[in-house]
C-alpha cells in the first residue's frame, strides 16, 4: 500500500518530503554542457515535449524511441523511481540513475527557475520550457493528484482551486513558475514554448525545437515525428503513456495520465463563479509580466 505523499518546503516552494530529504543531492547535481534540460510546471505538456525532444534525436526512428519507457529515458531529476529490487513498493533517487547515464541527457525537472541546480548555469545547458494556461493546467492537476498516490490528497475541486491559487501546491505557484522562467530566458539558452501553440500548430513548434538543438531533419521525418507525438498516437503508446511503470502509484482507471490533452476543457470544470474569482486574481497575480496566455483556440 502506496501512502500519499506529505510535503515539505524549500525556500518557500511546497516539495514532497522525499524531495526535500535529498535536497543537498539534487541543489549538487552536476550538469553536464551537453545536457538538455526540459522544465515545466507539472501537467503543463512535459511528455509530449520529452517524446517530441527523443523523435528528433533519434531522427524520426519510431522503433528506437521505444526501447525504454519515457521515465527511463529521460530521468526525472528531483524525483524518485520504483525500486525493482525491492518488496514491498520502495523508491530511490532518480538522481542515481541520471548520475549514471552517458551522455548527452536529456533531463526533465518541473522546478522552479530558482531552485534548479546551479551547474546547469554554470554549464550553459540548454532548456525547453513549456508554460500552459493556468486554467488547463489546473485542471489536468487536479485529475492527476486523484489518480496519482504519491501526490497529496487533492481534495475537492473546489478545495483544489483554492490550494493552487494560494500556490500550496507541489513545485509551488504556477504564476511565480511561468512568470520565473519566462524572465529567466533573457539571460540563459532558454527556449520558451506554449502548450496551446504545440496544439495549434505542432510542425511549426517542433520546427522551433529543431532550430533550438540545431537539428535539421526532412519533411517526411517531420511528419512523422508530427504524427507519433500526437494526443491519440502518445495516449496509445505503451512507453509514453505511464502504464508500464508506477502501477503501485498510478490508477488510470480513475483518470488516465493522457486524458484529454486538449485546450479550454477548465470549460467543463470551472463552475461561472469560480471563473469569475479565479480571473480577478489571476489579474492581479500576472500583473506584472508581459507573458500572456491563451485559454482557448
Ligand atoms: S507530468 O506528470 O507533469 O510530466 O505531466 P505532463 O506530461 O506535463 O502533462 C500531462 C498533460 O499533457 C497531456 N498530453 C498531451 N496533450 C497533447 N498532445 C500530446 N501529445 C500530449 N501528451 C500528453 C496529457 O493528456 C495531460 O493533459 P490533460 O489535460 O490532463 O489531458
Amino acid at each position: 500500500m502506496v501512502l500519499r505523499s506529505e510535503t515539505g518546503e524549500v525556500e518557500g516552494v511546497t516539495l514532497t518530503k522525499s524531495i526535500c530529504s535529498i535536497w543537498d543531492q539534487v541543489w549538487n547535481f552536476q550538469a553536464r554542457p551537453d545536457d538538455l534540460l526540459i522544465a515545466t510546471y507539472a501537467k503543463a505538456g512535459t511528455t509530449w515535449t520529452q517524446e517530441t525532444v527523443d523523435m528528433i534525436q533519434q531522427n524520426g526512428d519510431v522503433e528506437k524511441c521505444r526501447r525504454a519507457t519515457i521515465a527511463k529515458r529521460h530521468p526525472f531529476l528531483e524525483w524518485f523511481i520504483e525500486d525493482p529490487l525491492s518488496t514491498p513498493y520502495s523508491e530511490k533517487p532518480v538522481m542515481d540513475l541520471a548520475e549514471a547515464m552517458p551522455s548527452p541527457r536529456t533531463i526533465k525537472t518541473h522546478l522552479p527557475v530558482q531552485l534548479v541546480p546551479p551547474s546547469f548555469w554554470k554549464q550553459n545547458c540548454k532548456v525547453i520550457y513549456v508554460a500552459r494556461n493556468a486554467k488547463d493546467n489546473l485542471v489536468s492537476y487536479y485529475h492527476f493528484h486523484r489518480m496519482n498516490k504519491a501526490l497529496p490528497d487533492p481534495g475537492t475541486w473546489e478545495e483544489f482551486i483554492e490550494k493552487f491559487m494560494t500556490g500550496k501546491v507541489l513545485w509551488g505557484s504556477w504564476y511565480d513558475h511561468v512568470k520565473g522562467w519566462w524572465k529567466a530566458k533573457d539571460k540563459h539558452r532558454i527556449l520558451y514554448l506554449f502548450y496551446e501553440d504545440m496544439k495549434e500548430n505542432p510542425e511549426q513548434e517542433i520546427q522551433k525545437i529543431l532550430k533550438f538543438l540545431e537539428k535539421d531533419v526532412n519533411q517526411e521525418v517531420l511528419n512523422k515525428i508530427v504524427h507519433n507525438t500526437s494526443f491519440e498516437i502518445m495516449k496509445e503508446n505503451p512507453m509514453a503513456n505511464y502504464t508500464r511503470e508506477f502501477q503501485a502509484i498510478m490508477d488510470h482507471s480513475i483518470s488516465p495520465f493522457m486524458r484529454k490533452g486538449a485546450v479550454g476543457d477548465w470549460k467543463n470544470h470551472f463552475t461561472v463563479a469560480q471563473n469569475k474569482k479565479f480571473d480577478e486574481d489571476y489579474k492581479k497575480k500576472m500583473a506584472d509580466t508581459s507573458l500572456v496566455f491563451r485559454t482557448e483556440l
